[in-house]
């Protein structure tokens, strides 16, 4: 019968838009599996891979849960991953473990965003992949339909494997179209019973089967032959023809199921062993590129035990019980429990801690862990998330895990002043685990500022932050740091005097202030001549201006992009002094800038949108109604990129208002551009917000 080349290991993430049964499918797998005795319900909040109490209490995924079993001599690392959109972050990194995918497709809502936007990702890594069509014991559901949106959206063909018995609420199997058998089961039990199909099915079975060969046979120009030659292929040869189109990426198998149902499950399970590569197999095809950190040349491993040590995180847990854990993916060589490495990221010796496999909240040590293979280790000092650890005499370093930057940002106050530290010290921890999350201090608005994917991302950290450091925030839309600037130039006088009795105060100094160009910052100059204020005491003047430049005269806003020239002045021998001279020039300044027209300048952001083509007209025209400047558009593979300089101010909630505008199917990166004026009908409006100085609270 069939000799598949079976190797030990299989690693496989579990991709898709959220809710369409990706932890359901891990449970199912699972429990057909024989690892847990009963089929868990995400519902119920009894699944393996659900445990965080933010994943109960949403009834969704918020973070990769791994899951390890061992299945037909095979040891198989599960990994269940989110599938909301703010949380693709976490599903990305996962995609760096593993060496193929599934993909699980709603059978009613097919293809969604979010798988869209981690199929890129999927292309780009080159990683093969299965489709599920998941949820087909809905009435009103279609596998063809599901598969077509596939075609649709991946330009891959879905080859089917399996196809539903009565789909809808009756349904009770799948016919596997390779294997040519009929396969009930159910979610009671996880053993299934396999018959030959019927005389109803033979002819659909006989079609389907050919149908399958072909495909197979045409992605290879030997088997082809073979095909045309015998009429058909044998079981081996479809076999063989079948793991070698998954592996070059020519099609994409689907199945068909019912992950609550247990239907369709045990010929997954069966194909993520008989057609899914193993790691050495993938890395025969696809080495893993990296760089030598000292000579930055290129280095590259085949993933095989044999070769130098190197691993790298694609994720970090801190755990309650049993700390900080390190998860990573063993690219080549082999690595033991509690013994000293190399982190190529960060050039440091690294001493591991203990090892363990994983399978949900549960761990179990182990003592060492070879190429291929995915370990928890416990009590990495230095090492973080995306960092390369290795043979210390055969450094190598892969690509950082390329997680989306954030785009959106929040003010947080923390509820006591006593919790400050409490609050900076939490969100740290919670951005080790989660690098799509950032926590600055903004020195201009003195503001705590957290930035992540969406709304949904920093109230899911803050639940984090209540739950595991005890510490309260309130949040905020964050303040925008604008800035002053002056249009002419303008002169005027400072005079300190205070001359009544005892020592006194003198200072006294003419100063012109004029615009520079953008961007240019600060700028002091000196015309003084024949010595109408000595020159010790010109730098005391430039200090008066530096001070007054924090607060502009329209709003306290910092004074940017100005020339300050000091031209003449006068000083008295006795009561002269730094001090007098420091305010004096203050108050000069602060005088001439009155009449200098400032203005108010925005931060201006650099925008790049990609968003699908029937709604770029849409997403263009809601920029250019957010004061947006349009700079280009580019076609790329699925999309289109708008790029645009936009003002900030203007896109404070924008990730909520492009998931509208577009079903969520756009995605945007930004960063800081330039600074430019304030539009005159907004100035004011400004000034007097700034001036009342409340927080909006956030509405959600
Ligand atoms: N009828 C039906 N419901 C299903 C099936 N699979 C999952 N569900 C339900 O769909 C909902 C979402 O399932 P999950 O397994 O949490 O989906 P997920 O893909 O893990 O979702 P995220 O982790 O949030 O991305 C739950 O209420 C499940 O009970 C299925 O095969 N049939
Ligand atoms: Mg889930």
């Amino acid at each position: 019968m069939e000799t598949a080349r079976v190797e030990p290991v299989r690693n496989v993430a579990i991709v898709s838009s959220v809710g369409a049964g990706k932890t359901s499918l891990c449970e199912a797998l699972l429990f057909a599996g024989g690892v847990i005795p009963s089929l868990g319900s995400v519902m119920e909040g009894t699944t393996v891979s659900d445990f965080e109490p933010e994943e109960l209490r949403h009834r969704i995924s918020t973070s990769t849960s791994l899951l390890q079993f061992n299945w037909n001599q095979t040891t198989i690392n599960l990994i269940d991953t989110p599938g909301a959109l703010d949380l693709l972050g976490e599903a990305m990194a996962a995609l760096r473990a593993v060496d193929a995918v599934i993909m699980v497709v709603g059978g009613s809502s097919g293809v969604r965003t979010e798988l869209v936007r981690l199929w890129m990702k999927i292309e780009e890594l080159g990683l093969p992949g299965l489709l599920f069509v998941n949820g087909l014991d809905r009435e009103g559901t279609s596998f063809e339909h599901a598969l077509e949106t596939c075609r649709q959206h991946f330009g891959s063909v879905p080859i089917p494997l399996t196809v539903p018995v009565n789909p809808g609420t009756t349904i009770d199997g799948v016919f596997d179209i390779q294997h040519d058998k009929m396969i009930r089961s159910g979610s009671t039990s996880p053993k299934v019973d396999e018959h030959s199909p019927g005389d109803d099915l033979q002819d659909f079975s006989r079609h389907a089967r050919k149908q399958l060969v072909e495909a197979v046979a045409e992605t290879d120009e030997p088997l082809l032959e073979r095909y045309l030659s015998q009429g058909d292929l044998t079981p081996n040869e479809l076999l063989d023809g079948l793991r070698r189109g998954i592996q070059m990426r020519q099609f994409l198998p689907a199945y068909a199921g019912s992950a609550i149902r247990n239907v369709g499950v045990w010929s997954l399970l069966d194909a993520i062993v008989m057609l899914l590569p193993a790691p050495q197999e993938r890395g025969a095809d696809h080495p893993w590129h990296g760089t030598d950190p000292e000579t930055h040349e290129t280095r590259q491993r085949k993933g095989s035990a044999d070769e130098p040590l190197s691993a790298y995180v694609f994720k970090t847990l801190i755990d309650p019980f049993v700390g900080r854990l390190s998860y990573c993916r063993v690219v080549s060589g082999t690595v033991q429990a509690d013994t000293t490495v190399w982190n190529a990221s960060k050039q440091v010796r690294e001493k591991l801690g203990h090892f363990y496999k994983v399978l949900g909240k549960r761990h179990v040590p182990v003592e060492s862990a070879k190429a291929g293979d995915i370990v928890a280790i416990g009590k990495l000092k230095d090492t973080q998330t995306g960092d390369t650890f290795c043979q210390e005499n055969a450094s190598i370093c892969y690509a950082a895990l390329g997680l989306p930057k954030p785009i959106v940002s929040f003010a947080i106050e923390a509820k006591s002043k006593a919790e400050i530290d409490k609050v900076s010290l939490g969100l740290h921890k919670l951005i080790e685990e989660d690098p799509t999350l950032e926590f600055t201090r903004n020195s201009e608005t003195k503001e705590m500022v957290l930035s992540g994917m969406g709304q949904f991302h920093i109230d899911l950290a803050l639940e984090k932050l209540q739950r595991k450091f005890g510490a309260e925030v309130a949040l905020h839309l964050p303040k925008i740091a604008y800035r002053e600037t002056i249009k002419s130039k303008s002169q005027a006088q400072g005079k300190y005097k205070k001359q009544t009795g005892g020592h006194g105060q003198y200072g006294d100094c003419w100063l012109e202030v004029a615009p520079l160009p953008r961007g240019h910052g600060f700028a002091f100059g000196n015309r003084i001549v024949g010595g109408a204020i000595p020159r010790n005491f010109i730098p005391a003047v430039e200090k008066g201006v530096l001070e007054a430049l924090h607060e502009g005269p329209l709003s306290g806003y910092p004074v940017v992009d100005i020339l300050v020239t000091v031209y003449d002045g006068s000083y008295h021998v006795v009561d002269s002094s730094e001090m007098s001279f420091k305010i004096a020039g203050a108050m000069a300044f602060k005088k001439a800038m009155e009449t200098a027209h400032p203005v108010l300048l925005e931060p201006i952001m650099r925008i790049d949108i990609d968003s699908p083509a029937d709604v770029v007209g849409a997403v263009m025209g809601d920029v250019n109604a957010r004061r947006g400047r349009i700079v280009s558009v580019t076609a790329l593979t699925h999309l289109e990129r708008i790029t645009a300089m936009v003002p900030l101010a203007e896109l404070l909630r924008y990730a909520t208002a492009l998931n509208a505008m577009t079903g969520g199917r756009a995605s945007y990166v930004m960063e800081p551009d330039h600074y430019d004026e304030v539009p005159r009908e907004l100035t004011a409006k400004i000034i007097e917000r700034h001036k009342a100085d409340r927080h909006v609270t956030v509405t959600h």
